[in-house]
C-alpha cells in the first residue's frame, strides 16, 4: 500500500495538471512533473473562475495575491461539481496541495512541495482529518 500510493499522486496531480503541463515545462527535460498554475498571473487580489468543461459549473477557481501572482488554486478533478484539489502557493511558487482523492469534501492527502517541484512530504488522513500516515522525503 505504501508503494501505491506515490504513484497515486503522481497520477493525480498528473492528471490534474495535464493541460498546466502542455502549456509550461518549468526545469525543463529531465526535471520532475511539477503543477503550473493555469493562470499564473492576474488581477492583484481577484480571482478567475473557468468552467473548463463548458457543462454550466465552475470547475477552476485561482486567486490572486497583491501582486497579482497566483495565490491558491481550486480545481474540481473529475468534474463532479465539488472542488477536490487546492493548490496553495506563496510568491507565486507552490507550497502545498491538498486532495479530497475520495471526493467526499473531505482533505485525505496533504502535499508539501519544495522549491515549487519536489514533494517534501505528504501525510494521508482518515476521514476525521486524523493523520495516518507520513512520508518525508527530507529536503530542507
Ligand atoms: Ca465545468
Amino acid at each position: 500500500m505504501t508503494k501505491a500510493i506515490p504513484l497515486l499522486l503522481f497520477c493525480l496531480l498528473g492528471a490534474a495538471c495535464l493541460s498546466a503541463l502542455d502549456k509550461a515545462s518549468p526545469g525543463g527535460p529531465g526535471s520532475p512533473a511539477a503543477p503550473a498554475p493555469l493562470l499564473p498571473q492576474g488581477p492583484p487580489n481577484g480571482s478567475v473562475e473557468l468552467d473548463r468543461n463548458g457543462d454550466g459549473l465552475i470547475d477552476y477557481r485561482v486567486y490572486y495575491d497583491g501582486r497579482g501572482k497566483v495565490a491558491r488554486e481550486e480545481l474540481d478533478s473529475n468534474f463532479s461539481g465539488k472542488m477536490d484539489t487546492f493548490y496553495y502557493y506563496k510568491d507565486g511558487i507552490l507550497q502545498r496541495v491538498e486532495l479530497d482523492t475520495h471526493s467526499n469534501g473531505k482533505i485525505d492527502l496533504v502535499v508539501y512541495i519544495l522549491d515549487g517541484t519536489y514533494v517534501q512530504r505528504y501525510e494521508r488522513r482518515d476521514e476525521n482529518g486524523k493523520t495516518i500516515l507520513v512520508r518525508d522525503f527530507g529536503g530542507k
